[in-house]
């Protein structure tokens, strides 16, 4: 970390989860000092950040961390008062949509109302007009669909306790803009992907499962949906449309999207392909099974657990406004994100084993 420090400093919510990560790599090569809020946990949870660590003792350390959660106001209150933040990324969520219909009540207060607390710390403490705030809003309101390529411009639908909650916090970032004018952003962001994706969402449950069948610690593949249609980009470049947002003098809501659509059987057959397996599918209904033209053996079964109350069918972006005025764009489609991806877990898989003394 030789770069020079810029005089901003940043605070990002969900530091140890996925975007967190990458957004915590980009602020610190720009010279940002970097605090960051984890949660206590039982267990380590910060193997994602990991290589960014550093010792508390150290003189002037540049990336930071406080143990912290959104359901507690009187800590991020603190938090925030003790760091004087430039910029909040209120990165944290109860993120996985299918867990929010099991658990409701956490989602709304954890996504929804936590939303609501940090933009009342930074009121409370008088920081309207010096901290920016970025909220992580997601392509999850469009919900069922309405228009398709979805922007900025397209109602919204939510179909799950998740994307109610996130319309909730997505609503209240306007309403503080516009009441009180600080300079707080949604970034309506399509899913993205990465090897540090948590490894219970479809793409990362494709690619983990391909390494560990090639490596023989896995039969078969479960998979509910696999009808959905998904915009995927990668998490590395998505996080730097987040910091664009909050570069720009007036705070806006912008949609982050590749502009593609992929249905997510495509995804686990090119995920296949990787190990030179070839995905026949039986008939097109999501009840059928994948079979190897080769061998007629079974790597994919359909297993209706998986399936969801009420489903997001089809979600396509339209990043032109992103594009226009943050001047951002998206690089890796989504065959090459899904082979680096296999590529990953095929190394990380055979560590595993190797450290589980098989
Ligand atoms: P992850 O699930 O990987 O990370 C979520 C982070 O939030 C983790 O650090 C987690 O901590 C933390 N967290 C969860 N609950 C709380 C809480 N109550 N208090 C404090 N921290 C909490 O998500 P991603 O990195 O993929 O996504 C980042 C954000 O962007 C999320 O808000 C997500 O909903 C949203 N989003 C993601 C998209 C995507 O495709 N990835 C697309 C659109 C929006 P811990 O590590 O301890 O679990
Ligand atoms: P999503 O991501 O719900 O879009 O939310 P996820 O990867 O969980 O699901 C995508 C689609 O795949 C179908 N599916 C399965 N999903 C999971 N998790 N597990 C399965 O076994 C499975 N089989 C099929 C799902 O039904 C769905 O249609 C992600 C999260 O990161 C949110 O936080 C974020 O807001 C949105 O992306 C944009």
């Amino acid at each position: 970390m030789a770069t020079e420090l810029n005089g901003k400093v940043a605070l990002i919510t969900g530091v140890t989860g996925q975007d967190g990560a990458y957004l915590s790599e980009l602020l610190l090569e720009k010279g940002y000092i970097v605090h960051g809020v984890k949660r206590r946990s039982s267990s380590f949870n910060t193997a994602r950040i990991e290589h960014l660590y550093q010792d508390p003792h150290e003189k002037d350390p540049r990336f930071i961390l406080h143990y912290g959660d959104l359901t507690d106001s009187t800590n991020l209150i603190r938090i925030i008062q003790e760091t004087q933040p430039d910029e909040i990324y209120n990165l944290a969520a109860m993120s996985h949509v299918q867990v929010s219909f099991e658990a409701p009540e956490y989602t709304a207060n954890a996504d929804g109302i936590g939303t609501l607390r940090i933009l009342e710390a930074i009121r409370i403490l008088g920081l309207e007009k010096k901290t920016k705030f970025y909220q992580a809003s997601t392509s999850e309101l469009y919900g069922l669909v309405q228009e398709v390529p979805q922007s900025e411009t397209t109602p919204f639908y939510p179909r799950s306790p998740y994307a109610v909650a996130k319309m909730y916090a997505y609503w209240i970032v306007v309403n503080y803009r516009e009441a009180y004018g600080m300079h707080a952003s949604n970034g309506i962001l399509f899913n993205h992907e990465s090897p540090l994706r948590g490894e219970t969402f479809v793409t990362r449950k494709i690619t983990r499962a391909v390494a560990a069948i090639k490596h023989g610690f896995q039969e078969t593949l479960f998979l509910g949906n696999i009808d959905a249609k998904r915009d995927w980009g990668h998490a590395r470049e998505y996080v730097r449309g987040m910091w664009l947002m909050l570069q720009q003098d007036k705070p806006d809501d912008y949609v982050l999207a590749t502009g593609e659509t992929t249905v997510i059987r495509d995804f686990v057959t090119h995920a296949f392909r990787q190990i030179d397996v070839t995905l026949r599918w039986e008939g097109e209904g999501v009840d059928e099974k994948g079979v190897c033209a080769e061998t007629g053996r079974v790597y994919v079964e359909i297993d209706p657990r998986y399936f969801r109350p009420t489903e997001v069918d089809l979600l396509i972006g339209n990043p032109a406004k992103a594009k226009a005025k943050l001047g951002w764009t998206h690089e890796t489609k989504w065959e090459a994100l899904c082979a680096e991806m296999v590529a990953a877990d095929l190394i990380a898989v055979a560590k595993e084993q190797r450290g589980n003394g098989e």
